[in-house]
């Protein structure tokens, strides 16, 4: 979902800025700081990534983790607020989203299929809707289940015409539309079931797992049920042909002329972040894919999610041309019965699509792989300690030959911000 966080930030300042986090570099030529360092910006080859300089050492540094000097003493960073509120939930208070959201079926489906098949279980139970937008699940209760209520929250302004909504359904004996945050909502009652549709690109993007969690441990009732109760983030080495053609090779010739020159140039522009609206084909995934980082919805914890690793080992099943790796997640629904089968939404490449699509992560230059040959590696989603709707992705690889004439061994890093 495309939401306003992704707008760039203008940092077209130069000169000396303080560190707002600690920072571990990465690969040789990243530098490492401590919250509080002063460093001097030499350049800014990019808006994510700068040149700069801390006790004469000189490296890359992530830009979103720097502030000018001056803005730090004045006011600190309470000058724009970390969480992006007034951005995040402005553009939920227009139909834009909701639209994209709503129009996405196997997603919309998926939630409609979870309260059908608990129907009878959830007959007089209490039900919060975390973010309920329009209020389509907490209306999917009211219709096809007997809940004793829905609290369906909200903090957008979308929540006046969700509760209208309700009222045109007749469904206001049953739901109840608290406008808020969801951590600052208050409520008459525990409730049974928590239920929210929370993902973002790559999972855990936007961040608004962080609200469920809090809202888990201040709302919902010893034994009551979280919907999703547990997700996957998935990953696979890739093919992106026509991606890399179109961004990339294309400067090879144009028009009988040679551009190449402007490749790096390409380079930072489009393979700098994931690209997130990405559908892969089921054939361009040179690996069966692996699930690198699972989350349990009844012990995740939000310190948790300040840096969540995973580890992988693809045995490439065909040859082809390695040009990133691509993600997406799955995310489990459990019955309320004992017994009773779970549901699933899976937003992968052989499933039907969602709007999230899938997110690729572009390597710097491709490789060549062989049916045969190992990738193993790990990836760590590292949560901006200042924005804190945003990470980056680090990815660390290598891939191992399986012939034996040529000891190709190639090892490979790349960190992406998203966005910040
Ligand atoms: N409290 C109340 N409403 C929220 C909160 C919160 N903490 N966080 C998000 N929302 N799957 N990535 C609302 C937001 O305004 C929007 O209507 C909906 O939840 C987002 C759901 C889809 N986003 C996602």
């Amino acid at each position: 979902m495309q939401t306003e966080l992704e707008d760039e930030d203008d940092a077209s300042r130069d000169g000396e800025y303080v560190a707002l986090s600690d920072f571990t570099g990465s690969g040789g030529d990243q530098l490492s700081f401590k919250s509080g360092d002063k460093l001097l910006v030499r350049a800014k080859p990019s808006p994510e990534w700068w040149w700069a300089e801390l006790r004469g050492v000189i490296g890359y540094v992530p830009a979103s983790y720097l502030r000018l000097e001056e803005v730090v003493e004045e006011e600190d960073t309470s000058l724009e607020d970390p969480w992006q509120d007034e951005e995040y939930y402005g553009s939920y208070g227009t139909l834009r989203l909701h639209l994209e959201m709503l129009s996405d079926a196997s997603r919309t489906e998926t939630y409609r299929q979870v309260i059908l098949s608990n129907s009878a279980a959830l007959r007089n139970k209490v039900v919060m809707d975390l973010g309920c937008g329009t209020g389509i699940i907490s209306l999917f209760c009211a219709q096809l289940a007997q809940p004793s209520v829905v609290y369906a929250v909200e903090a957008s302004s979308m929540a006046e015409y969700t509760r209208q909504l309700v009222k045109q359904n007749s469904y206001e004996e049953v739901v109840t539309v608290v406008q808020g945050r969801a951590e600052e909502v208050e409520l008459p009652e525990q409730v049974d079931v928590l239920v929210s549709e929370w993902m973002g690109n790559c999972l855990l993007f936007e961040f608004m797992v962080e609200s469920v969690l809090l809202a888990r441990d201040r709302w919902l009732r010893d034994g009551g049920v979280m919907w999703p109760s547990s997700a996957a983030l998935t990953l696979v080495p890739c093919q992106a042909d026509s991606y890399y053609s179109e961004k990339m090779a294309f400067w090879e010739r144009p028009y009988g002329l040679d551009f190449t020159p402007l490749q790096p140039l390409a380079q930072q522009e489009f393979f700098t972040k994931p690209k997130f609206s990405h559908l892969i084909e089921p054939d361009d995934c040179l690996t069966s894919p692996c699930d690198v980082i699972y989350l349990d919805m009844y012990t995740l914890q939000v310190t948790d999610l300040e840096e969540m690793k995973g580890e992988f080992r693809f045995c490439v099943d065909k040859s082809g041309v390695f040009h990133g790796f691509t993600a997406w997640f799955t995310v489990h629904f459990e019955s309320l019965e004992a017994g009773g089968a779970a549901v699933e939404l899976n937003t992968g490449p052989n499933s039907d699509p969602t709007h999230w699509k899938q997110t690729l992560f572009m390597l710097d230059r491709p490789v060549s792989v062989y049916a045969g040959d190992s990738i193993s590696g790990t990836i760590v989603l590292h949560r901006n300690p200042v924005w804190r709707r945003h990470m980056t992705v680090t990815l660390h690889w290598n891939i191992n030959s399986s012939t034996e004439d040529t000891d190709n061994c190639q090892v490979g890093t790349k960190s992406f911000p998203m966005w910040r």
